[in-house]
C-alpha cells in the first residue's frame, strides 16, 4: 500500500474538471491507500487573491472534498499553510533544483504570458513548491489530471536530485496516477482549451455550486457543431467540442466513450444536451447539497482543518528532521 498526497487550489470554486479529472479518483483511493488530501492555499498566493475570498474559498474546497466523499476521519485532510514544513522543504529544495529545468515548465510560460518579467517568484518557483508538497510526506503516488504531468515529472527529477546529492534514498521518486475517462476535460465554449477556474467566461465551466438551472444553460450553450454524433471514436478526432461533451457523458456515466456513442450515434446535440444535463444534474446535485449544508458551519470545517494539519504535521516533521540531518541544518 502506497502513500497517496495530492491537492487543488483554492483559488475559486471547482469545476467538472477538477471534479472528473481528480477529486473523483481521490475519493476511490481511500479505500486502498494511506491518502493524504490538502486545500494548496500557498499555491494560490502565487496570483494575486484576495484575502477575504481566499479564506472562504480554502473552507469551500474542503466542504467539496468532504461532499464529494473524501473521509476526514480516514484521510488527512488540512489546508497546506497549516503545516510550516511545505514552505521550509520547498526551499531546501529550490537550492537543489536547476534554473533549467524550471525553465522548461509550460504552465509558467501559459500563466505569466506576455508579461513573464513581471510575473512573482512564487509563479515561477510553484513547481518546487508542488514536489516539497508530496516529497513532504514521501508520498509514493499522486493523483492529478494530464494537466499537471509535467510538474509530477519535475517532482520525480528533485527527488532524484536531493537523493543524489546525499548519497541516500531518503524520497521514493512519486508516480502520477491519471485515471478515468476525463483526465483532461475541455472548456465548453472552445473544445482546445482546458477547462479552467481562471477562465474569464463562466459559461465555460460547470461549478461544482451551479444549480440545476444553471447547469442546463451552460450545457445547452456549449459549442458544438452541426453534424449528429457519429459511429466511430476516430470521427470525434476532428471534433473536439463534440469529443469533449461525449467524454463528459461516459465520465458522469461510469462507462466507456465507444458505448456512449453505440447509443447516441446518429442523434443530434440537441437531444444528446438533454440527455447530458439530466445526467450531470443527477450525478452533481447531491453533491451541491452537501457542499451547501457543510457551507454551513464554517466554525467546523475550521476544525477538520485545524484537526487534520495536526496530523500531516506530525508526519512532516519526522521527515523534516531527516532532512536537517543530510543537509546538516541543526534541528530547532
Ligand atoms: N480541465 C481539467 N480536466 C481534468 N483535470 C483537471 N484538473 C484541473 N483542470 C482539469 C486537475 O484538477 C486538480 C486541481 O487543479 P488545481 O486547482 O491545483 O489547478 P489547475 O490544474 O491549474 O486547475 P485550473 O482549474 O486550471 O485552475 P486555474 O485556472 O486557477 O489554473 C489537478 O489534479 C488538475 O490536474
Amino acid at each position: 500500500m502506497g502513500r497517496i498526497f495530492s491537492g487543488m487550489q483554492p483559488t475559486s470554486q471547482l469545476h467538472l474538471g477538477n471534479y472528473l479529472g481528480a477529486l473523483r479518483n481521490w475519493v476511490a483511493l481511500q479505500d486502498s491507500h494511506e491518502c493524504i488530501f490538502c486545500a494548496v492555499d500557498l499555491h494560490a498566493i502565487t496570483v494575486p487573491q484576495d484575502p477575504v475570498a481566499l479564506r472562504r474559498n480554502t473552507r469551500e474546497i474542503t466542504a467539496a472534498y468532504i461532499a464529494a466523499g473524501i473521509d476526514p476521519e480516514r484521510c488527512v485532510l488540512f489546508a497546506q499553510s497549516g503545516v510550516t514544513g511545505h514552505s521550509e522543504l520547498s526551499w531546501i529544495l529550490s537550492c537543489h533544483t536547476p534554473l533549467g529545468w524550471l525553465n522548461r515548465m509550460t504552465q509558467f510560460k501559459e500563466k505569466a504570458g506576455k508579461h513573464r518579467e513581471n510575473a512573482g517568484l512564487g509563479l515561477y518557483a510553484y513547481p518546487v513548491l508542488m514536489a516539497a508538497d508530496i516529497l513532504l510526506y514521501k508520498a509514493t503516488h499522486v493523483p492529478v489530471g494530464e494537466d499537471q504531468k509535467q510538474h509530477l515529472e519535475l517532482s520525480r527529477d528533485i527527488a532524484g536530485a536531493f537523493n543524489r546529492a546525499y548519497s541516500v534514498e531518503c524520497f521514493p521518486l512519486p508516480e502520477p496516477l491519471i485515471l478515468g475517462e476525463a483526465t483532461r476535460v475541455m472548456s465548453l465554449r472552445d473544445g482546445t482549451k482546458k477547462m479552467s477556474k481562471s477562465d474569464s467566461s463562466d459559461y465555460s465551466r460547470i461549478n461544482l455550486t451551479d444549480d440545476a438551472d444553471t447547469i442546463a444553460l451552460k450545457v445547452r450553450k456549449a459549442k458544438t457543431d452541426p453534424e449528429p454524433l457519429p459511429e466511430t471514436l476516430e470521427a470525434l478526432e476532428t471534433r473536439p467540442e463534440a469529443d469533449n461533451l461525449v467524454t463528459i457523458y461516459a465520465a458522469l456515466a461510469e462507462e466507456g466513450r465507444a458505448e456512449i456513442l453505440a447509443r447516441f450515434a446518429g442523434r443530434q446535440f440537441s437531444e444528446f444536451k438533454n440527455q447530458l444535463v439530466d445526467l450531470a444534474v443527477a450525478r452533481l446535485a447531491p453533491m451541491t447539497d452537501r457542499m451547501n449544508r457543510l457551507m454551513a458551519d464554517p466554525g467546523e470545517i475550521d476544525r477538520i482543518l485545524r484537526r487534520g494539519a495536526e496530523r500531516a504535521g506530525e508526519i512532516a516533521s519526522r521527515h523534516m528532521a531527516e532532512v536537517h540531518d543530510l543537509v546538516g541544518l541543526l534541528r530547532p
